[in-house]
């Protein structure tokens, strides 16, 4: 694949659940070196800065979680990705992962317009598949998914035209479902791949498959990196750990195989706590895997102590 314009676009938002802390992720992406990281494999590196919340009135609310504040990123996200689709290969620093209510809309606004259809691929612990009704925590990091592929109930929010089709999302790296979830879940369309799959199979399988009906679609591909995809041992930094992820192999094979397909046109970098790291290993982690996924090879890899 060529040499790209890569657009770093900061989202430090922390609406999407209680705990706080990821809205220290976009600095420690920068800290962790991420620009020069990209510049070094050939690319041109345009850092955006951070985004802001559109304006908006807390309000409490019997069972969400910073509702307005949710829906307010949502707007000026979905902006801001929607024009940096167009000028390059944006890559999404965040904040939780409710940032992708934004990011996913904004990708669906610009597949539109060019008329190409958009493919998700969701690297998560969680499927993320709730609406507003069906969380229990009230956390909306927890629902991106179900908001796009246009489920029920995301009063407020912007209204989404084309709901994305189930057949254009994967999941991969399942390990934590809430029984709600699972049976919405069952009753789509949407690749699924649990870690018990991943171990079987190994993760390349049904990455090679879904990567080919992207081509074979001449697709858009949006790419959203859950730090709890990874197992906690090597990705400490994120609130919702769940032991049983994905090696650090794992990782980097995924991003090698996203990079050799040439299709990926937009990456979420989401759910890093900086508050939660050890010396920076998850935040070295997450920049390194961005490198694979914009061609790093193996061999080329600096060592490092994770
Ligand atoms: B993440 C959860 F209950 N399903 O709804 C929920 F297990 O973006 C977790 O994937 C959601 O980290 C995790 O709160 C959201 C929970
Ligand atoms: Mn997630
Ligand atoms: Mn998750
Ligand atoms: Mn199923």
């Amino acid at each position: 694949m060529s040499a790209q314009h890569c657009i770093l676009v900061g989202a430090p938002m922390d609406s999407g659940k209680t705990r706080k802390g990821c809205l220290m992720g976009p600095d420690a992406y920068r800290t962790a070196g991420l620009g020069d990281a990209l510049r070094n494999l050939g690319h041109t590196v345009e850092d955006r800065g951070n985004v802001a919340p559109a304006p908006f009135l807390p309000k409490d609310h019997p069972k969400l979680v910073a509702l307005e504040e949710t829906i307010a990123w949502t707007e000026s996200l979905a902006n801001a990705a929607e024009a940096a689709i167009g000028d390059g290969l944006p890559i999404f620093l965040g904040g939780d992962h409710a940032l992708s209510l934004g990011t996913v809309l904004g990708a669906m606004r610009h597949a539109e317009t060019v008329n190409r259809p958009l493919f998700v691929l969701w690297l998560d612990a969680h499927t993320d598949f709730h609406t507003p009704l069906t969380t229990d925590s009230g956390n909306l990091h927890g629902t991106p998914l179900g908001y796009v592929t246009g489920r029920p109930d995301f009063d407020g929010f912007p209204e989404i035209a084309q709901p994305l089709p189930q057949e254009n999302v994967a999941i991969m790296g399942l390990r934590s479902v809430d029984p709600a979830e699972r049976e919405a879940l069952q009753a789509t369309a949407i690749t699924h791949v649990d870690m018990r799959e991943i171990d079987e199979t190994g993760i390349a399988r049904p990455l090679a498959a879904f990567l080919e009906r992207v081509a074979a679609a001449n697709g858009l591909l949006h790419v959203s990196l859950d730090v709890d995809f990874l197992d906690p041992a090597i990705a400490p930094a994120v609130g919702t750990t769940v032991p049983g992820g994905a090696t650090v192999r794992e990782g980097h094979l995924v991003m090698e195989m996203l990079h050799d397909s040439g299709l990926m046109t937009s990456l979420d970098l989401v759910e890093l706590n900086p508050f939660l790291d050890e010396r920076g290993r998850t935040a070295s982690l997450m920049v390194d895997l961005a490198a694979s996924a914009l061609g790093r090879r193996v061999f080329d890899r600096p060592t490092r102590a994770y």
